[in-house]
């Protein structure tokens, strides 16, 4: 038998599907763009429209409401949404330990409801020998919250005047790779890089930030259109899919005003994911080091679309600061920090706290509409980057096969000869639910299951050409993919039976599930007090 081969599965966070260099983009990403040039870029691959849901779904293979994580990680209550991985999954790291992999994580876990004390639903409980990094869903890059090494908080290591969170998730991933290799050096290794950049806040190194200045002077409009040429050159995108047109309620770039701090906060969004993709060059170089790259499958993915909040300005401390946990009241010098878009503040250093807001999001999702936490294709389509020299033959190849998250743990399996386990101690596990996608390493198939989703009430499914998607409150809306990826001719109307047909499956699905309707969620939210304004849009 062939040697299994190691698995470097990375994702980040809260990044459109254009800004990659290889999928269209402005930013420089080398080291991506290297990975994308010797293996394969997907067009249609999509992730589950926010943070929680997404990893819950990627770590097992199964749709989020079954695994515990319906919405995120607060507790809503009924099963299915009590905010932590349950007992009815198990995650990519328990099935690979289970098959003789070490297995190692760094970045950011969000699965878990309990960020200080370690449950069960914390990484070390859920199949990794190793773990560094947060628990919660966002923070300060100087300084986040539930910084941890296995299950002891080390929020005092990033009091380090060097700090910073993206090269230290990179760094960990090194020295676990080179301490596997040097002690293990015979298994195979598993290594989880969940990278919190570009999720706000908009925080960057000046040197990262300055190589950016003028990059994105010629706006939002003029730069959708250069993205989308660009797609459509590389292949990734059909020439006839039209450009949807400018979020409607933002200004065209002529007409929009303080350009000086708009153009920053779309120059540290950048710096944000250049500097992942530099940590990447150094994981990437460990495994060449140590002669393990040729045999690993590295995949690269983005957890959601590019997100459109604005941080408002009156947003209070005790809910970002006490409630939530995802901020700092003050810098590590005693600084206060300033939390919202305050176009007087330049973003990036620590004492700021901002995003990059709903104009620039649309040009990270070019060409598509809308945005993390939508099931349209701004909310879902991601980039998806698989590299892996000894078992992807093509250099370079594009595959328009769609898949999504679920698959993940199926091609996992295939591509390292473990069987989904049909029994766990202590456990009831639900069927996988993915297909995996290692025969598309060799070609585009001809079909494929439909694929669900439900975020929030906001909801989809996916069967060959046809998209029905739904945006809470309103009504189902049908598109042919193949005639309209960017979603702008709503088919419902015309076709009033396969809507009624692809409803149903989508009932049936969300009734095996345990998709709750979103009434009821939000019912259950406010009579538990959770406080959900600030990041929430309807
Ligand atoms: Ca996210």
């Amino acid at each position: 038998m062939t040697q299994r081969p190691d698995i470097l599965l990375i994702l980040n966070d809260d990044m459109g599907f254009s800004d990659l260099g290889c999928y269209g983009g402005e930013i420089d990403t080398p080291n991506l763009d290297r990975l994308a040039n010797n293996g394969l870029r997907f067009s249609q691959f999509y992730n589950t429209a926010r943070c929680s849901p997404s990893r819950a779904s990627l770590l097992t293979g199964l749709h989020p409401h079954q695994t515990g994580i319906g919405i995120l990680t607060y507790d809503s209550g009924p099963e299915g949404y009590a905010g932590n991985l349950n007992h009815r999954c198990v995650t990519i790291a328990e099935v690979l330990r289970g098959g003789g992999y070490r297995t190692y994580m760094s970045g950011k876990w969000h699965v878990s409801s309990n960020l200080r004390q370690p449950t069960d639903s914390w990484p070390m409980q859920r199949g990794f020998d190793a773990f560094y990094g947060t628990i919660i869903g966002a923070g300060s890059f100087y300084d986040p919250n539930t910084l941890s090494r296995g299950n002891d908080n080390i929020e005092h290591e990033a009091h380090d005047r060097d700090f910073f969170y993206t090269d230290a998730i990179s760094d960990e991933a090194v020295r676990f790779i080179r301490n596997h290799h040097a002690q293990h050096r015979d298994k195979p290794l598993f290594q989880y890089v969940a990278y919190t950049a570009p999720h706000w806040p908009l925080h960057a190194h000046d040197a990262d930030i300055a190589k950016y200045k003028g990059r994105f002077d010629a706006g939002w409009d003029t730069l959708r259109q250069q993205r989308l040429e660009r797609l459509v050159d590389a292949g990734i995108l059909a020439p006839h899919w039209k450009l949807s047109d400018r979020d409607p309620t933002q200004p065209p770039w002529t007409e929009t005003e303080k350009k000086a701090w708009t153009l920053r906060c779309m120059e540290v969004y950048a710096a944000q994911v250049d500097r992942m993709d530099q940590g990447i060059g150094r994981i990437l170089a460990a495994l060449e080091d140590t002669g393990r790259l040729d045999n690993t499958l590295v995949i690269f993915l983005a957890d959601n679309g590019a997100c459109a909040e604005d941080i408002p300005e009156d947003v209070t401390l005790e809910e970002l600061v006490d409630k939530l946990m995802i901020a700092r009241s003050h810098t590590r010098s005693g600084e206060k920090v300033h939390i919202g878009n305050n176009p007087d503040l330049m973003p990036g250093p620590e004492n700021t706290y901002q995003s990059y807001g709903t104009a620039w999001a649309n040009l990270s999702n070019t060409p598509f509409r809308l945005y993390k936490h939508w099931i349209h294709e701004g909310g879902i389509a991601t980039p998806l980057i698989a590299h892996w020299p000894r078992g992807i033959a093509e250099r370079g190849g594009i595959r328009h096969t769609p898949g999504y998250l679920p698959d993940i743990m199926a091609t996992l399996l295939d591509v390292t000869g473990l069987a989904y386990p049909q029994h766990w101690p202590g456990r009831d596990l639900a069927p996988l639910e993915g297909t995996s996608l290692a025969p598309v390493f060799e070609r585009e198939l001809d079909s494929r299951p439909p694929m669900f989703w439900e975020h929030e009430g906001n909801a989809a499914v996916r069967a060959g050409q046809w998209k029905l998607v739904r945006k809470y409150p309103g009504d189902w809306e049908l598109y042919d993919m193949d005639a309209d990826r960017t979603e702008l001719t709503d088919l419902a109307a015309q076709h009033p039976e396969r809507v009624r047909e692809m409803a149903a499956q989508y009932d049936e699905w969300a009734k095996r599930c345990g998709v709750l309707p979103r009434d009821r969620i939000v019912a259950l939210m406010k009579s538990q007090g959770v406080t959900r304004a600030f990041w929430e849009k309807d």
